[in-house]
C-alpha cells in the first residue's frame, strides 16, 4: 500500500458538504484507506477570475492500493460523480470538486497526463498549509521536505480561516 496525498478544493455548491460526501466515496470504494483529513480552510481564489467565490480547501493524506494512474483515473471520476463538468470550465474557474494527486509514495515522474509530485504544489499555500496541520510522516515522501520547509505558518495567514473539523 503506497501513502498519498490528495488536495481537495471547491468553491461551487456545498464545498463542506461535498468534500464529506466525497471523502465516504473514496472510502466506500476502497480507493483511499486509512484516511487522516486537514481541516478544511476557506482560501482566497488563485489564478482564474478574479471574482470567483473563495475555495474550501483541504488535504487527505491515505493509503492506496490503487497504481498513480487508476487513482488519477478514480479521483476524476468521482470529481465527475460530484458536477465537475471539465468540457464547461474556465481554467482555474469556479468548480464542484477538484480532487489533485499531489504526491504518491516515492513515485518522481512525468508523462503526459501524470506528473508526480504535482508539479504546482510547491507554489500552492492552499495545499501546503492545510498539509502542514498533519503529522510529517504522514506526507508522502516526494513532498515532505517541501511540506516541512514551506515558510508560511498556517493557520496564522489572516485572509485564510478554518471553516471545518474533520475527524
Ligand atoms: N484551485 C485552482 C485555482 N485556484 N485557489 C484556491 N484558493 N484554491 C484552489 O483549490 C484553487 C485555486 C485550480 O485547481
Ligand atoms: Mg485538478
Ligand atoms: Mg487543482
Amino acid at each position: 500500500m503506497n501513502l498519498v496525498l490528495v488536495a481537495f478544493g471547491a468553491n461551487l455548491g456545498h464545498p463542506v458538504q461535498t468534500f464529506h460526501s466525497a471523502l465516504d466515496r473514496l472510502v466506500a470504494e476502497e480507493i483511499l484507506r486509512s484516511v487522516r483529513c486537514s481541516p478544511i480552510f476557506s482560501t482566497p481564489p488563485v489564478g482564474g477570475p478574479v471574482d470567483q467565490p473563495e475555495y474550501a480547501n483541504a488535504v487527505i493524506a491515505a493509503r492506496t492500493s490503487c497504481g498513480p494512474r487508476e487513482l488519477m483515473v478514480r479521483l476524476l471520476e468521482v470529481e465527475r460523480i460530484f458536477g465537475r463538468d471539465r468540457e464547461r470550465e474556465i481554467r482555474w474557474g469556479p468548480r464542484q470538486l477538484d480532487l489533485d494527486l499531489i504526491a504518491f509514495g516515492d513515485v518522481r515522474c512525468s508523462v503526459p497526463g501524470l506528473e508526480l509530485p504535482h508539479p504546482r504544489a510547491q507554489e500552492r499555500p492552499f495545499v501546503l498549509g492545510p498539509s502542514q496541520t498533519l503529522p510529517l510522516d504522514e506526507i508522502p515522501r516526494s513532498i515532505r521536505e517541501i511540506v516541512r520547509s514551506f515558510p508560511w505558518q498556517w493557520p496564522k495567514e489572516q485572509k485564510v480561516q478554518e471553516v471545518f473539523q474533520c475527524s
